[in-house]
C-alpha cells in the first residue's frame, strides 16, 4: 500500500442542526410531555455537483464515510447513535440544548483514523437585542425553524493511493 507523500486532499462538509417548536397537538401525541422541540442533527457534503448550485443536497459522503456516530446527552435512551449510510443524521425530540459529539469513521480502505466534531445543539432563536429569556413557544414558533450549521473541511494528508483514487474518481 502506497502513500502519496506530501499531498493533502480535502472534502468540504457542513454539520449542525435544525429545530422546530412542537405544536400542542404534537406534544400531546408524544410520551414525553416535557419535550418542546423536534430537531435533526446531520453531517452533509458541502460539495456541489459540478453542474449544480445545490450544496448539501446530494448527501454523497457515503463513498468515503463508513459510519457517523452521534453521541447525545445522557438524558436520552441509547445516547450513542450509529448511522451507517447516508443521510448521516439523527432526529429526536427534547427540551434542552447540549453538545453533540459527532464521530466520523472513514471506509476501511482509507486507513484513516476517525475524526470527532462537536456541535452545540441549538433550539432557541436567541436575539441579541431582545429579551435574554428563552423565547416563549408562541414567539419561537412565529420566528420559524432554527438553523445552526458550520462549514468545515476534512483533510487527508499523505493518503493511500487507492483511497486517493476513490476520492478523486467520485
Ligand atoms: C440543560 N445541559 O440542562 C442541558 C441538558 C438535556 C436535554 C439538556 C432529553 C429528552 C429526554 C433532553 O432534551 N435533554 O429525556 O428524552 O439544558
Amino acid at each position: 500500500r502506497i502513500r502519496v507523500r506530501g499531498l493533502t486532499i480535502h472534502r468540504p462538509v457542513i454539520y449542525g442542526n435544525t429545530a422546530t417548536v412542537l405544536t400542542p397537538k404534537e406534544r400531546e401525541s408524544l410520551n414525553f410531555p416535557d419535550h418542546t422541540h423536534r430537531w435533526t442533527v446531520a453531517v452533509r457534503s458541502a460539495a456541489s455537483a459540478p453542474d449544480s448550485d445545490i450544496v448539501g443536497g446530494a448527501d454523497d459522503l457515503g463513498y468515503f464515510v463508513k459510519r457517523v456516530t452521534f453521541k447525545l446527552h445522557d438524558t436520552y435512551t441509547n445516547p450513542t447513535r450509529h448511522v451507517d449510510k447516508p443521510p448521516f443524521e439523527v432526529s429526536e425530540t427534547g427540551w434542552g440544548e447540549f453538545e453533540i459529539q459527532i464521530r466520523i469513521t472513514f471506509i476501511t480502505e482509507s486507513g484513516e483514523k476517525p475524526i470527532t466534531l462537536y456541535h452545540h445543539l441549538k433550539l432557541h432563536p436567541w436575539s441579541v437585542t431582545g429579551d435574554p429569556e428563552i423565547p416563549s413557544p408562541e414567539n419561537a414558533m412565529r420566528m420559524g425553524p432554527v438553523h445552526s450549521w458550520q462549514y468545515d473541511e476534512i483533510v487527508f494528508s499523505d493518503p493511500f493511493q487507492s483511497f486517493l483514487n476513490i476520492l478523486t474518481d467520485h
